[in-house]
């Protein structure tokens, strides 16, 4: 690991209802549920996200909306608004964009609330503040002009930085030093590295693994042989290494939305209207994050029998081109307009 860079992991808190916390102060203190209706416990679709007093009662995001109204009935459930979300979303990245510039140092965006900054050692020195200062001053710029608060972790790569944002959220600050990487992994569950999931978790049981210490004490060859070359991976996250490089404006690898239908439905009157809002949107939120061009456009659809589908076309593709887009999507998503359908979505990436 290199110990000149310090790298800065950006995540906003609860970043949809945040948006709309500021939105409505008379909602303050309450819980808030943003995503599908709940239609008083019948609704479909999920939850995309919501703020920490409504986590207090067991609600997270992709949890059925259904559950959600039972786990807190009483909770402001909203619906997504993605035009203020872009809007807050691209206002944070160009702070942070000119926060990388004034110390030299080099920002990616990752996800619509996230974003890396990489420091040189030697730039930050120039005017001589501490990583936590550092941290302190993008937190304090994101609430002064957006009101919403983030999270900030700092660590010697992407992965130990990432950890560090989580580590105290909401509106938390987590430095951690190259050379108390260990002593900061060791403890955690092994489902707080990145890429570990349930099923790698229910893996690793039979290994006795569940702290990133007890990951630790297995052997690389026997990950390998459990796992191929996830496994070497495991073995690198356990002990924080991670080669990576932030790779400057073209971490974000795609841009989507979805829509889950109140019933299931083949009436191409009922899903084509909402087909282009969300083609329309994802342009929207693509070009307010600054990519004008991108090579690849997706369809998704989800039949009433859960059985996905997703088709995609190559180009070279500009936001600038809604119309075209529109059309293309639409030969995308025609053919599987014959079965009763659940769900749509539509995606652009490759920029
Ligand atoms: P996250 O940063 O994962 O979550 P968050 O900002 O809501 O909460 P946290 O404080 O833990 O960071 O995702 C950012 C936004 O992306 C989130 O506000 C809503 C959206 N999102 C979804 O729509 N569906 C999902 O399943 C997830 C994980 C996020
Ligand atoms: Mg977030």
């Amino acid at each position: 690991m290199k110990e000149n860079r310090t790298i800065f992991h950006i995540d906003l808190d609860a970043f949809f209802a945040s948006c709309e916390e500021r939105e409505n102060p008379q909602f303050l203190g309450m819980p808030i549920v943003v995503g599908a209706d709940p239609k008083g416990g019948n609704g479909r679709g999920v939850v995309s996200t919501a703020n920490y007093s409504a986590r207090k009662f067991g609600i997270h995001s992709a949890l059925p909306i259904s559950r959600a109204w039972h786990l807190c009935p009483t909770a402001i459930f909203l619906p997504v608004n993605s035009t203020l979300y872009s809007r807050v979303s691209s206002s944070v990245m160009k702070i942070l964009k000119s926060t990388a510039q004034k110390y030299n140092g080099k920002f990616a965006q990752v996800g619509i609330d996230e974003a890396y900054i990489v420091l040189e050692a030697r730039s930050r020195t120039i005017s001589n503040p501490s990583a936590a200062a550092v941290a302190k001053e993008i937190k304090q710029k994101i609430f002064k002009q957006e009101k919403v608060t983030a999270s900030v972790g700092v660590g010697p790569n992407m992965l130990i930085a990432k950890i560090a944002s989580d580590f105290q959220k909401p509106n938390g600050i987590t430095v951690v030093n190259l050379k108390d990487v260990q002593k900061f992994l060791d403890p955690m569950s092994i489902r707080k590295l990145p890429g570990i999931g349930p099923k790698t978790e229910y893996d690793l049981k039979k290994f006795m693994v569940q702290t990133v210490e007890d990951l630790r004490k297995i052997p690389q060859s026997t990950l390998y042989d459990e796992f191929g070359q996830p496994g070497i991976s495991l073995y690198e996250s356990a002990r924080g290494i991670d080669h990576r490089v932030v790779d400057e404006e073209r971490e974000t690898k795609s841009i989507s939305e979805e829509h889950t239908f109140e019933h299931d439905t083949d009436s191409a009157q009922e899903i084509l209207p909402i087909f282009f809002s969300l083609v329309k949107n994802v342009l929207n939120t693509t070009e307010r994050g600054g990519y004008k061009n991108f090579k690849t456009v997706t369809i998704k659809i989800r039949y009433s029998n859960f059985k996905t589908h997703t088709k995609s076309k190559s180009g070279a593709y500009s936001t600038k081109d809604s119309d075209k887009i529109e059309k293309l999507a639409l030969q995308l998503l025609w053919p599987f307009l014959n079965k009763k359908i659940r769900l749509i979505g539509f995606r652009v990436s490759g920029f």
